[in-house]
């Protein structure tokens, strides 16, 4: 029976040759190279979302080591948060006629047409972080990656004990940065956080802003900006990622507010910066994200590539972190 740990060190072994094999050819077309057992390598086109955030340069990293540890032939593509970007590379990916497409699409819709040529040509679509709206559940086998809408609602019962930490009474002003638009981790984000507010904190909790920064430490620093113009008292911010509450601090203290203090921010990502941040005081907690899908995917992909059933929604583990507990749990962030 072939469990995950020998399947796993089956595969380093493979890979080690693989990757030896592979680096002797120049040519990287989906036919150059082979594993140790001779066979052919998986041919694996990627398209990822782009480099807008610390958890998506994680992201890429992991599916990159992964690739290469698991023999894997690895195509990879970053879209720059387009979606016609990411539409493109999977086209070409079906004319390279590659083995399996993986990808973690921007947005929620506008797939069906690009993914049923993917059907048409046979080839099997693994959705990676991120899912997608579509009629035709055929269209992709799987999706390895979080839930969001908990995700939200994990960040909810991280403030509840932010709040009584820092002894607050009375009205809760929240400004939410939101994810890119129409992305799953934005709309679900969302959602769990608005699902615990309404059922739990429907007489003190408001949203008094909410607007996308996109994920960005560029984005979450200009709508803060613009947020504490509209709204001098707010208390507290709820990020949909670290880097835009990276970007939101430097406009508080911008203000002469102190964050962390004069305004409570609970985040969701759990990046290194996020941590530096926590450490320092000016985040107060952080709901995880884990972006290290690149081993679960590669398993997939092969499961995928043999024939084998696999679960639909394959999802990753992660934590929930206070400020306290960054100083300690920093030295072993693995991103
Ligand atoms: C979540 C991922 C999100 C991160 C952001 O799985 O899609 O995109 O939370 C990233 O940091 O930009």
């Amino acid at each position: 029976m072939l469990n995950r740990r020998n399947f796993l060190s089956a595969a380093v072994g493979v890979a080690a040759v693989g990757a030896l094999s592979a680096c002797a050819k120049k040519d990287d077309s989906p036919a150059a190279s082979t594993g140790a057992d001779g066979k052919k390598a998986i041919v694996l086109g990627f398209s990822q979302v782009g480099s807008e955030s610390g958890w998506r340069s994680a992201n890429t990293d992991s599916v990159k080591a992964s690739a290469k540890t698991a023999g894997v032939n690895l195509k990879f593509s970053d879209a720059q948060q387009k979606q016609e970007n990411q539409i493109s590379a999977i086209r070409s990916y079906i004319t390279q006629k590659v083995d399996v497409i993986a990808f973690s699409p921007v947005v929620v819709t506008g797939w069906d047409a690009v993914l049923k040529e993917a059907k048409a040509a046979k080839i099997p679509v693994v959705l990676t972080d991120r899912s997608v709206e579509t009629s035709d559940e055929s269209l992709y086998v799987t999706l390895v990656g979080s839930d969001f809408t908990v995700e939200g609602e994990r960040a909810a019962v991280l403030l509840e004990k932010v709040l009584a930490t820092a002894g607050h009474k009375g009205a809760v002003k929240i400004a939410q940065l939101e994810g890119t638009t129409g992305a799953a981790p934005a709309i679900e984000r969302a959602k769990g956080f608005k699902k615990v507010m309404d059922e739990k904190h429907a007489a003190d909790w408001k949203i008094v802003a909410s607007q996308t920064g996109d994920f960005t430490r560029a984005g979450g620093k200009q709508v803060m900006a613009a947020f504490l113009q509209a709204h001098p008292d707010i208390n507290v911010v709820f990020a949909h990622n670290d880097d835009m509450a990276i970007g939101a601090i430097q406009s508080i203290e911008a203000a002469g507010k102190k964050p962390g203090k004069d305004i409570l921010i609970v985040s969701i990502d759990g990046v290194k910066d996020g941590f530096v941040a926590m450490s320092e005081g000016k985040i107060n907690a952080i709901a995880e994200c884990n972006p290290l899908l690149g081993d679960q995917l590669m398993e997939v992909v092969k499961k995928v590539h043999a024939g084998e059933t696999v679960e639909r929604w394959i999802k990753t583990k992660e934590g929930d972190f206070t400020m306290d507990q960054a100083k300690a749990a920093l030295p072993t962030r693995k991103y």
